[in-house]
């Protein structure tokens, strides 16, 4: 876990539908809102089908948009939908990952929210190799953090083990380059 300018961001491993103590989970979707596979078939599936039925009065989003719903049957009273880039058809994959997390941290805290989990965007059924999404995620996770004020816990939930320790050795790598900058 690190502090910066007063919220937490820290790596767990686990699943993205178990984190009681969060405000919103950030949902992988894809641009029709549908539950597909991978993170976003499991929040759809412990949501229930409400979920969905809310998520069709938005769909279709374009990648790196976000929009917020109810949570249903979730253990957290609201779910970000955002759109990972597919690492193999976009021309700047970067700049979309980066505009997810971005948009998803200004909804959440917007909306007075405190605490909001990620999975990690685009790392799955999308292709982005799990390194350089990792880099941009967090980056972008780091350059908004001075534009928030309600949110004060910000989560990375990785899957896999493999995920996990890329995750928190890029966040620790990052982080420390601030501190020497600062
Ligand atoms: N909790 C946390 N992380 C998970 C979970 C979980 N329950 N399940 C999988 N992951 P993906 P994408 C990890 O494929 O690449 C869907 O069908 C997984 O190991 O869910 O953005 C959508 O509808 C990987 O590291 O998301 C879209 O069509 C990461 O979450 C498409 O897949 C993201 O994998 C989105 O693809």
């Amino acid at each position: 876990m690190v502090k910066i300018n007063n919220i937490e961001i820290e790596c767990v491993k686990g699943d993205i539908t178990e984190q009681k103590d969060i405000d919103v989970i950030v949902n992988a979707a894809n641009k029709y809102l549908s539950p597909g596979g991978g993170v976003a078939g499991a929040i759809h599936k412990k949501a229930g089908p409400l979920l969905y039925e809310e998520c069709k009065k938005y769909a279709p989003i374009n990648t790196g948009e976000a929009v917020i719903t109810k949570g249903y049957n979730l253990p957290n009273p609201y779910v970000i939908h955002t759109v990972g880039p597919v690492y193999s058809e976009e021309k700047n994959p970067a700049e979309k990952l980066t505009l997810c997390f971005k948009n998803s941290l200004k909804l959440a805290d917007n909306k007075g929210l405190k605490s909001i989990a990620f999975p990690a965007i685009s790392t799955g059924i999308f292709g982005y190799p799990v390194e350089e999404a990792s880099e941009v995620s967090i980056k972008a996770v780091l350059e908004t953090i001075p534009e928030l004020k309600s949110i004060k816990l910000i989560r990375f939930v990785l899957f896999d083990e493999k995920t996990y320790s890329i995750f928190a050795q890029k966040l620790e790598e990052l982080t420390k380059k601030n501190e020497r900058k600062s």
